[in-house]
């Protein structure tokens, strides 16, 4: 018998939040919320959005809801003439007030599958329902530096919702970024009755606690195969934040197109990109960096060198060696075209020092962190490569030496901390920084060589945290599909579902003294297979999966792998969410699996 006929149906109604809270105590007791709720604020700065002021019965007969300017400019300063800051806690606080509102009272609106079959709706009736008419928010340590600096590698993101019988809710927390995890979580306690008259918890008494289990909860964008409007990229930044992720990672550039506008060095973007105008401009990367900072994100540039370079060769053919499209790639590359940056080279080194120093000061307001990329460098490219003419690695194990530690010395002397794919500390065994932070994604042994070398590490192992990727993949069917010579990259189907990637356990076979190096991981969408057109769908609700991960664990409180049966319901939920807030995203199950039980 499917184990799904065994759920029972509050299982959904019990735990609707997502990512899973650390404890969450619930009655049944219904409250409405007022539109007029009122706002109270304790702490530094201030907050100046005191009642929800838009017209929410507006909203009420809408069957779906998606609208551009959620994603557009709600809250885009940059757009309204404000000057180019970098966003202050308060600045969070207040946008976040903004779109709890707008979460509650507009985008809660889909009941058309969010509520089972049997679900009661409560009658309403404004005179005799009580309801919630008060929000306080408490940053516990008042700490005007702490709202001043909202983002720096490491926030306490733990809070607290109190929502009593009586109506006064409370969110307490140490940051201004744990109000707004605060929030979030309270905007799904909430539902919209579907006679569009209200909007009502059925949860009350409720109190949450919670702190995230990894410090690091990221999702990767590879821009470069295929191009995404800042549009798709603000989408799934806000999508991200709405499952508590804290990191958002471009993959800015890549062998196929260079879309990322460097002022400096103006054809770089302007050859390299597959089209001139299908780039990110220095406006657009500014906006799409405070996109991510005002909702607790912080934004990761990754510039991928030496290898998986091949589209500078179009404005700089000079630096790039063993460029190649069809048919002779493979011998220089890991996907064509090849290409790579000269190893030994000072007009390479030139050109790396004018595009670090145009590019990581505009980094630098925002994030703590830069990328420089690093796998699946080709040894036998520099054969070609006249200034080391060698692929023996004794000879090309210290260029790449002096090559890390140079850009590296860049990314220092901005204030940020490099991060690097694993194939530098572990196929080139590079001596790197301290500070230096390893991206695994090979296996879980390269997760345990890294920490073992003290380094601290990110997991995504791709068997699972790929989106594009999945087993059983094109090597199973090859004798079938591959009796043709056959030059794309097409081997990734058939994908990994939610269930595969919510078992992984980032802390699997690493010893308890080292869990304090696993900073935690990232889900991966590499866009070989995935435009404009399919993104959504390709990366949610999955990465949503590796959120709660993240968030809460690979173990339940008995020290067992989390129960997928129990997730399943709440998926399903969160999807509907995602689906609200204008998000593709794909559905988990039939909504029978969601509403029946028993
Ligand atoms: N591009 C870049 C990729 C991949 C990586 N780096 C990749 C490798 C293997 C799989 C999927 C993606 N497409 N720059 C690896 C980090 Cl299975």
């Amino acid at each position: 018998m499917n184990l799904l006929y065994l759920i029972p149906i509050f299982v959904s109604l019990a735990t609707a939040i997502w990512p899973l809270p650390t404890e969450y105590e619930h009655g049944d007791a219904i409250l409405w919320i007022r539109r007029d709720i009122r706002l109270y604020w304790d702490g530094a700065g201030h907050v100046d959005s005191l009642t929800y002021h838009g017209d929410p019965d507006s909203y009420a007969k809408r069957q779906h809801y998606s609208d551009d300017d959620d994603y557009e400019d709600v809250d885009d300063d940059a757009k309204r003439g404000a000057p180019n800051t970098t966003p202050t806690g308060n600045d969070l606080i207040n946008f976040a007030l903004r779109q709890t509102w707008r979460t509650i009272f507009r985008q809660n609106f889909f009941p058309w599958k969010l509520h089972p079959r049997d679900w009661e709706e409560p009658e309403f009736d404004r005179e005799e329902s009580s309801s919630v008419h008060s929000l306080t928010l408490s940053l516990l340590k008042n700490d005007p530096e702490g709202v001043a600096k909202p983002l720096a590698g490491e926030v306490d993101e733990s809070y607290t919702v109190d929502l009593p019988k009586d109506g006064h809710a409370k969110i307490t927390a140490n940051s201004s970024v744990g109000i707004l995890r605060g929030l979030n979580s309270f905007t799904q306690l909430f539902f919209a009755n579907s006679d569009g008259k209200g909007i009502y918890t059925p949860f009350a008494p409720a109190t949450i606690f919670d702190a995230p289990k990894f410090q690091h909860r990221g999702i990767n964008l590879d821009v470069s195969r295929n191009y995404f409007p800042v549009s798709d990229v603000k989408r799934m930044i806000d999508a991200a934040a709405y499952v508590k992720m804290n990191r958002f990672h471009l993959h800015a550039t890549d062998g196929q197109s260079w879309p990322l506008e460097i002022p400096s060095l103006p054809n770089l973007a302007k050859k390299g990109a597959y089209r001139p105008e299908l780039i990110y401009t220095v406006q657009d990367f500014r906006e799409l960096q405070r996109y991510a900072t005002l909702r607790g994100v912080e934004f990761i540039t990754e510039v991928d060198m030496p290898g998986h370079t091949s589209s500078i060769h179009h404005a700089y053919p000079d630096l790039i060696v063993a460029f190649n499209k069809q048919p002779d790639w493979n011998n220089w590359a890991a996907e064509p075209p090849s290409g790579t940056l000269k190893l030994n080279s000072s007009a390479v080194n030139d050109f790396l020092k004018t595009l670090f120093e145009d590019l990581l000061p505009r980094v630098h307001p925002y994030s703590s962190y830069f990328h420089t990329g690093g796998d699946e460098v080709n040894k036998n490219a520099y054969k070609l490569d006249d200034t080391v003419r060698s692929s023996d690695p004794a000879i090309l194990q210290p260029l790449m030496q002096e090559f890390i530690d140079r850009i590296h010395g860049h990314v220092r002397s901005q204030g940020l901390t490099p991060i690097v794919w694993e194939e530098m500390l572990l196929e080139w065994n590079l001596k790197l920084g301290d500070d230096v932070i390893v991206q695994t994604w090979r296996s879980n042994e390269a997760v345990a060589q890294t920490v073992a070398k003290g380094h601290k590490a990110l997991v995504g192992n791709y068997k699972y945290w790929y989106l594009d990727c999945g087993k059983g993949q094109w090597l199973d069917f090859a004798p079938l599909i591959s009796s043709q010579h056959w030059p794309y990259n097409d081997y990734c189907y058939p994908f990994h579902n939610w269930r595969l990637i919510y078992s992984y356990d980032p802390l699997a076979g690493i010893p308890p003294e080292s869990h304090h190096l696993i900073l935690g991981g990232e889900a991966h969408m590499w866009s070989e297979q995935t435009d404009p057109v399919n993104l959504d769908r390709m990366v949610w609700p999955r990465a949503a999966a590796v959120a709660e991960i993240l968030w809460s664990g690979a173990k339940d409180t008995e020290g067992r792998n989390r129960s997928q049966i129990e997730a399943s319901p709440r998926l399903s939920e969160m999807r509907e969410r995602l689906v609200a807030r204008g998000v593709g995203a794909e559905p988990v199950q039939m909504p029978y699996c969601t509403m029946e039980g028993e």
